[in-house]
């Protein structure tokens, strides 16, 4: 092993070569954590993950072979007004002709990746997968309406359909977000639910609901995971996910029409072993071997 790493860069499946025109996934992190309302330090994701990344090997654990899925690291877009620097994350999000890949940054900064695929697929039936603890549907939070706890609210207001989301390991509310999640037509699969029908079961409806859209996007907040896996994030919420449950749930995805994923709130400084990072990995790379299965099918 060298300082450098054991492989390149996402599993050596990055190439300075590629742009995202002959690239099929483009990776860009956002290092911002300046709408958190808690502990802060998802801002040094990015650059933790893009670290790790020389370490892994271009296999997912059921040996699918990721060599034939290519990826441009596209770097960072650097946010330091959210106003206004949300802008140009939605615009590079909007006008990407391959699947993003997006290093969050806390939640907030899936606002502008939303609304740019809404963008993207406009007239078209986008549907969220959202994994996280924590709905994030408030209207207002800490003096804020584009925090990390107004994501989905937001993501609402600019034409996502309620119908169209299905939210899975929630575990934690505001009174504010009560009534549209037992009233506004989410579908709603908490972590007990998980807990109690089993992760395929969930997957399985899941599934049924999202392959009625025409494009899929995956939003994962690592706290959706249980903080004995994954401690490292600013909120960990007591009763989460299993690893387990959060790879079988990707790759349940594979027949999805997956257009792609952001992966938030991973907080290094917060993350001594580093074994959040390293769950943040393991999802990302099971992502692509899903959507390298994809590809093979596909032909
Ligand atoms: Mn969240």
């Amino acid at each position: 092993m060298t300082e450098e790493g054991t492989h390149g860069y996402w599993g050596d499946l990055h190439r300075t070569d590629l742009t995202p025109e002959t690239a099929d996934i483009s990776v860009m992190g956002i290092p911002f954590d300046g709408l958190a309302s808690a502990r802060k330090g998802a801002a040094l994701a990015p650059e933790r993950l893009r670290y790790w990344s020389r370490h892994l090997t271009p296999f997912s654990e059921d040996r699918t072979r990721l060599k034939g899925m290519t990826v441009c690291d596209l770097g960072d877009i650097e946010i330091a007004n959210p106003e206004a620097d949300f802008v140009k994350a939605r615009q590079r999000i909007e006008t990407l002709p391959n699947i993003p890949i997006v290093l969050g940054g806390d939640h907030s900064v899936t606002i502008p990746v939303l609304q740019g695929q809404r963008e993207r697929y406009r007239n078209q039936r986008l549907g969220i997968l959202w994994v996280d603890a924590h709905p994030d549907l408030c209207d207002f939070f800490d003096g804020s309406r584009i925090s990390h706890a107004n994501t989905m609210r937001r993501a609402l207001d600019f034409g996502i359909e309620p119908h169209d989301v299905c939210m899975v390991g929630l575990r934690s509310w505001e009174e504010q977000e009560i009534d549209l999640i037992e009233n506004g037509g989410i579908h709603v699969y908490t972590a007990a639910d998980v807990a109690e029908r089993g992760m395929r079961n969930v997957a399985d409806s899941v599934y049924n609901i999202l392959n009625d859209c025409d494009a899929v996007h995956i939003s994962l907040d690592i706290d959706c995971l249980d903080p004995s896996v994954a401690p490292g994030t600013g909120i960990p919420e007591f009763g989460g996910l299993t690893s387990r449950d959060v790879l079988t749930l990707i790759k349940s995805t594979e027949d999805l029409p997956l257009v792609g994923l952001d992966v938030v709130e991973i907080a290094p400084p917060l993350d001594p072993s580093e074994s959040t990072v390293f769950a943040g990995l393991k999802i990302i790379m099971e992502y692509i071997a899903v959507l390298a299965r994809r590809k093979m099918k596909q032909g």
